[in-house]
């Protein structure tokens, strides 16, 4: 049976729509329009200049990372992490196959939300990037000195990790959370009405070895089931703690859009993480089964390798008291944000009226005074009125994440009214605000959610683009808006279109990343089983039905260039080496008919593409790079026999 309130809230959210068209159509633009010339010179960067800023984007549902310069708002690289990459063969070659396998097997895909940077003292520190994957629960680092994916590790017992990646004050952790509750132990099979008594929620801890970045799985937390959306680590005073928001705290598994927004709050999860290391160490995690993988490219070799692991630690909080706490937060609260102090915890309470704001300070007094409402497993509710400092009032209509100037501002991204919102911090009222186009998500301040913000510049990145750009149909890329923040208002300088669909984005000043980055790799260090170094070592070896290519790569030859008594129903590995020791001079490979990808191969690099023959005739094959003004010449042919030949193996 429908009941009436049932029909009652769904007229309310269909008056939320129509409320909301108003707002995206009809809104009257409150830009500050800045003289065009003026915002031209503010994001100029003239021929052969650099940009002052790297900014990394998430790639959203492409499974990839894009880096941009700021303020051009020139793209320079789209890394693939998540998802294969037939343009550079991520994902094709042997090498960088591993990193894609998971549990359920080799997923070519995901959904990236988070990037964050690798932190020393809670400031960005160059060395590695990290970013989720949202769908099959995954995190993967990123080398800043290749620019390339090195690393990823699946989440356990986990439904979909959006909360991740945020690193705590020296990236001891990467922090991960389960975004749909399903049953903790995964395999199980019950009847999805038993939400209630059968379904968890899990919140996970990334150790991340400080010599060399490798991730472990190194504990986990037994949550009640609800929705764990978003994390982020404290700062300053609030460094030992770890910040999570939930929705769905009405644990209901049908309708989440009426039914998971029927109480007036959720929550803040706040974390000790210092405190559950510690009873983790004394012994009060209980080890459970779980599968998962953890691929890693090895370091001396440059192949990925894949190791599976079948249990790990898993924390309840009735077994490890004062340990973590809800704090009551108006309404399916989204994202949460640390101000610079470390002391403010703001939420973003999607369909709330005002934007909560938690004193840090406040909530240690709370905990001292068991300023409790109730206590769910073992997790203590605090009083709302005992840590929060302040409501920003007429923050627009579903107010999403918070970035900070350092200068007292917080800047908070506003969904459904389409526009940003600068606030006070002493006096939690609005100064400022302006409109993005259109329906913003994140927006990311350089150093914006760091203890020292620079304040210059803010990225808005918005869901949909409609008339901004020449249309391209009715798909077209989520853009970009570029403002200038350092004044007393906020001005908007540049509109760009980006790849996938960006939700959160990092930046770090050119100059700390610049000078590390890796021009070529090391021919002499260049340790991958299969690598030719020198021309004359160039050869074909054939093991059964096996035939392994160890080809060399020059401009502008491959050696060898002519294959004979290759066989239909071989496995023909090419083995490719660019012996270049030039910045930049890549080398690509093709073959007729292969089902696979191209390879590009940097500088001293050794990269290995798989082909399956599948009828007799001649192949060519031949660089895709355009690398010389030989390059066309730059080509070779494979001749395929029948299975039964006695063509004799040649090259
Ligand atoms: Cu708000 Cu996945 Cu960070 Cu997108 S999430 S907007
Ligand atoms: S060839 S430079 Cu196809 Cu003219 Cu590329
Ligand atoms: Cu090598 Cu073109």
């Amino acid at each position: 049976m429908i009941q009436k309130t049932t029909i009652w809230k769904v007229s309310t959210v269909l008056l939320g729509i129509g409320l909301v068209s108003v707002l995206m159509y009809g809104c009257p633009s409150q830009t500050e329009m800045l003289d065009t010339g003026d915002a031209a010179q503010r994001v100029y960067v003239a021929p052969g200049e650099y940009d002052e800023y790297y900014a990394f984007l998430s790639g959203g549902y492409s499974g990839q990372l894009s880096v941009w310069g700021l303020p051009s708002g020139r793209m320079f690289r789209n890394i693939p992490v998540f998802s294969q990459d037939p343009e550079s063969g991520y994902g094709y070659s042997e090498e960088t196959k591993p990193l894609l396998m998971t549990s359920y097997g080799f997923i070519p895909w995901d959904d990236s939300h988070h990037p964050e940077l690798s932190l020393t003292n809670s400031m960005p520190d160059g060395r590695w990037m990290f970013i989720n994957a949202n769908n099959t629960p995954r995190v993967a680092r990123i080398d800043l000195t290749s620019f390339e994916t090195v690393e990823t590790l699946e989440l356990p017992n986990t439904g979909g990790n959006h909360a991740s990646t945020f690193a705590t004050e020296n990236t001891e952790y990467i922090i991960g959370a389960t975004r749909f509750s399903i049953p903790y132990d995964m395999d199980m099979d019950v009847p999805i009405d038993t939400y209630s008594e059968n379904f968890d929620g899990s919140l996970s801890f990334i150790g991340v070895d400080d010599e060399t970045g490798e991730m472990s799985m190194d504990f986990q937390i037994l949550m009640p089931p609800y929705h764990y959306d978003l994390g982020r680590a404290g700062k300053g005073p609030s460094a030992d703690w770890v910040f999570f928001t939930t929705y769905n705290t009405e644990e209901a598994h049908t309708l989440l859009e009426i039914n998971a927004s029927e109480f007036d709050k959720d929550y803040i999860v706040a974390v000790n993480w210092k405190m559950a290391e510690e009873y983790v160490r004394e012994g009060r995690a209980e080890t459970v089964p779980a599968e998962y993988y953890h691929n890693m490219k090895d370091e001396n070799t440059s192949v990925a390798v894949s190791n599976v692991h079948d249990e790990v630690l898993l924390l309840d909080p009735r077994d490890a008291p004062d340990m973590i706490y809800f704090l009551p937060t108006p309404k399916s609260p989204h994202g949460v944000d640390i101000d610079p102090t470390g002391e403010y915890i703001v939420g973003g309470g999607k369909l709330a009226t005002v934007i909560p704001v938690h004193s840090f300070s406040r909530m240690l007094d709370a905990i001292d005074n068991d300023a409790f409402e109730e206590i769910i497993n073992g997790i203590p509710v605090l009083e709302y009125e005992s840590t929060i400092v302040g409501e920003v009032e007429n923050p627009g209509l579903g107010p999403l994440h918070t970035e900070f100037d350092g200068d007292g501002h917080a800047y908070t991204s506003v969904y459904i009214s389409s526009e940003i919102v600068k606030w006070s911090l002493e006096t939690f009222e609005v100064v400022d605000r302006i409109d993005s186009y259109y329906s913003i998500g994140h927006l990311m301040i350089t150093g914006g959610d760091t203890p020292n913000p620079d304040k210059r510049y803010m990225l808005g990145l918005t869901k949909t683009s409609r008339d901004r750009f020449l249309p391209t149909g009715p798909k077209q890329l989520h853009p970009a808006q570029l403002y200038d923040i350092s004044g007393d208002r906020m001005e908007m300088l540049l509109d760009f279109p980006t790849i996938g669909e960006p939700h959160y984005a990092q930046a770090i000043p050119a100059d700390q990343i610049r000078d590390n980055v890796k021009q070529i790799y090391d021919l002499d260090a260049n340790n991958h089983p299969h690598a030719v170094k020198r021309t004359a070592d160039a050869r074909v070896e054939r093991d059964g039905d096996v035939v392994r290519v160890y080809m060399t790569n020059i401009r502008s030859h491959f050696t060898p260039d002519n294959i004979e008594g290759i066989r239909v129903g071989d496995e023909v590995h090419f083995h490719l080496t660019n012996i270049e020791q030039d910045w930049d001079m890549v080398h690509g490979f093709a073959i007729k008919g292969s089902n696979s990808a191209e390879v590009l191969i940097a500088p001293g690099e050794t990269k290995t593409i798989v082909w399956h023959p599948q009828r007799t005739g001649i192949f060519p094959f031949y660089c895709t790079a355009f690398c010389s003004a030989l390059h066309q010449e730059m080509q070779g042919y494979v001749r395929v026999s029948p299975a039964d030949t006695d063509v004799p193996l040649t090259w």
